[in-house]
């Protein structure tokens, strides 16, 4: 196959309005949309996005990140899958308005997880669409589970999976802010940001702040994103994580070249 692949993760808090219920920010997926274009190449890529207030609200809603409880989640089951549906479309409608080959791919009714973890994930479909030139656009979602009935998978998850499997050189995660500080910015004005990490810094740093993340994030905010990036970077991938909010800088982050953010490689 040629070209190095790549897998970019668009955080639900960058391509929707976290407090606006189902509201898609279609400037900034748009603008994102644009410098993937521009920025790519012949580099193949895999795109994962988040639930942000698509998902997350009717996860909430209905404890799905708990496991099935009761019957009276089921509808919720139906209902946060076709809220991810809905901004899936139009994630894939604003990238394939660019000219890039996209094509929407379901986890919820072709991976099985076990305790949370996956156990089964179609990968070879996955790999002729890129094969192909195709952009496979995937996305956080339900998806059943051998001890849990079901669980809420993270497109965090998903990215990490997929990148030590199919030996991507580059992990994307573009979110609202700058990179790793040494605490939450959202909360406090951190002392220490950092533009890069080793393998060691970073577990010494997911030891400190195990509480790095938001209360209407069913999968677990900013932490889990860090524990997500770890897996993948003990593998030999590559991560960055980029803010979407500035234009520029996912461009930049594909590239290699002027990257603002946090880089995180094993040594
Ligand atoms: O926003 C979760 O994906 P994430 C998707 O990547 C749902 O954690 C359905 C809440």
């Amino acid at each position: 196959m040629k070209g190095e692949l790549i897998i970019l993760k668009l955080g639900g808090s960058v391509i929707t309005f976290k407090n606006s219920f189902e509201k898609a920010n279609l400037k900034v997926l748009r603008r994102i949309a644009g410098e993937v274009k521009e920025a790519i190449g012949d580099k193949r890529l895999i795109i994962v996005h988040g639930g942000g207030s698509f998902g997350h609200p009717h996860a909430y809603k209905y404890k799905l990140h708990l496991g099935f409880r009761a019957s009276s989640q089921l509808p919720g089951v139906l209902e946060t899958h076709m809220a991810m549906e809905k901004l899936n479309k139009i994630v894939v409608e604003e990238f394939s308005s660019q000219g890039l080959p996209t094509f929407p791919f379901q986890v919820s009714s072709s991976t099985l997880t076990s305790n949370g973890e996956i156990v089964l994930f179609p990968l070879n479909p996955l790999r002729r669409m890129i094969e192909l030139g195709i952009i496979p656009i995937l996305y956080g979602d339900v998806v059943f589970d051998r001890q849990l009935g079901f669980c809420i998978l993270s497109g965090d998850k998903i990215c990490s999976f997929l990148a030590v499997f199919l030996k991507a050189s580059k992990l994307i995660f573009i979110c609202d802010v700058d990179g790793v500080y040494d605490s939450n910015p959202k909360l406090k004005s951190p002392s220490k940001f950092y533009e890069k990490l080793s393998l060691d810094e970073l577990k010494l740093l997911l030891r400190k702040f195990k509480s790095f993340s938001s209360s209407l994030d069913v999968t677990g905010g900013f932490y889990s994103k860090l524990v997500e990036a770890s897996k993948a970077v003990e593998k030999g991938v590559n991560v960055l994580i980029v803010n979407g909010l500035f234009p520029g800088r996912v461009s930049a982050a594909i590239r290699g070249v002027d990257f603002i953010g946090t880089r995180i490689s094993v040594k």
